[in-house]
């Protein structure tokens, strides 16, 4: 019987038209992130190879020319899977009815400014977004913040949309968990596909736990720890997690810009996780709303847990055991997400 349903099902599918599209906005959409983000959502890498997609671009009203250009530009890439491009400088316009929403946008760190003066810049711009999402956007909507300090915009928006639950706000720690992968596979001479359940805790800044204490390695078709696997415990707890927090950096020194290949990669692995579910048995690293009961860290904070996904929905994975060493690196950076938000709480009650 489940046979017969399941090829009657497949019929259908064949001969049905394609799905109706859905509506993804992207801010921060004239910037170097966004370029390199914008083809691979539109041409089907995140929502499915049959999913229709009408993108809009949200930047802010100096940014409409450069707006324009890229509007052109996918319209030349001729993807079959987009729609309709909408450039637009409006939140009531952007927010409209959206199924996913990807914040990159925000006030970047000019010469000179202190980090609550960007602080109190973001917090503006993520309590506006947020309260469009609430008024406008799908109570659906899955939201991934980007735009830095990516965790705290994420809490602010969030609070700015009551009426979207908390679980459909995330951020990105994804680039930070893909360079930690990548720094094993590296260390080990396997190509990364091979790495599975490292974890990011925490922030998205130089505070961040990179911890390989729960990941695996196959090396030469055996699943073997990392530890076993890179077998040198002082690169481990040293110049790795070093190298991870630091390699924001790192890139910006060599390439006088920051990352923006890499982050929409990691922006597309997020989501298209987000969308279709995580690998049995693997883990993922997402900034998520802590509800004060995982691993001893205070609630109403957006930190950084492994994370599994299905029918959309994420769960922290709980229960892996934490020596003193993790313990403290956890606690810090939770301290500063703390100090984060006690700060932009005060701009947002202004
Ligand atoms: P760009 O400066 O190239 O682009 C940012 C764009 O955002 C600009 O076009 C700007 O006009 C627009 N913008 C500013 N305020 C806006 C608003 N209120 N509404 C809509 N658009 C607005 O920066 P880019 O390299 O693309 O980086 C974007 C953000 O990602 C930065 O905050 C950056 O720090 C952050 N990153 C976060 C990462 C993460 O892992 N969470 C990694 C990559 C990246 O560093």
């Amino acid at each position: 019987m489940l046979t017969l349903l399941t090829s009657m099902y497949m019929v259908v599918r064949a001969i049905s038209p394609q799905a109706e599209p859905i509506r993804v906005v992207v801010t921060g959409a004239a910037g170097q992130i966004a370029y390199s983000l914008l083809f691979s959502i539109a041409k089907g890498d995140v929502f499915g190879k049959d999913q229709p997609i009408i993108l809009i671009l949200l930047d802010i009203p100096p940014m409409l020319p450069v707006l324009d250009g890229v509007v052109m530009e996918l319209q030349d890439c001729a993807l079959p899977l987009l729609r309709e491009v909408i450039p637009t400088d409006k939140v009531e316009v952007g927010f409209k009815d959206i199924d996913a929403a990807i914040l990159v946008g925000s006030m970047p760190r000019k010469e000179g400014m202190e980090r609550k003066d960007l602080l109190k810049a973001n917090v503006a711009i993520f309590k506006t977004q947020g309260q469009a999402l609430d008024k406008y956007a799908k109570k659906t909507v899955k939201v991934l913040v980007v735009g830095n300090p990516a965790n705290t915009n994420c809490l602010i928006a969030s609070k700015s949309a009551p009426s979207i639950p908390k679980e459909n706000f995330s951020c990105l720690t994804r680039l930070d968990h893909n360079r930690a992968c990548s720094q094993v596979a590296m260390r080990c001479g396997v190509s990364s596909d091979k790495v599975k359940n490292v974890i990011i805790w925490g922030n998205h800044s130089s505070t961040q736990y990179p911890d390989v204490h729960h990941a695996k390695v196959n090396v030469s078709g055996s699943e073997v720890s990392a530890y076993d696997a890179v077998k040198n415990d002082a690169w481990l707890r040293g110049d790795f997690i070093s190298t991870v927090q630091l390699r924001g950096a790192a890139v910006i020194k060599a390439r006088k810009l920051s990352s923006a290949m890499s982050a929409a990669k990691a922006i597309c692995d997020h989501m298209r996780d987000i969308w279709f579910g995580t690998k049995e048995g693997e883990f993922i690293s997402m900034g998520v709303y802590a509800a004060g009961n995982s691993y001893g860290i205070p609630e109403d904070l957006i930190y950084s847990f492994p994370i599994q996904i299905k029918n959309k929905t994420w769960k922290v994975v709980d229960g892996l055991p934490i020596n003193d060493f993790s313990r403290a690196k956890m606690d810090a950076t939770a301290a500063e997400l703390v100090e984060e938000r006690d700060t932009a709480m005060d701009f947002l009650s202004q």
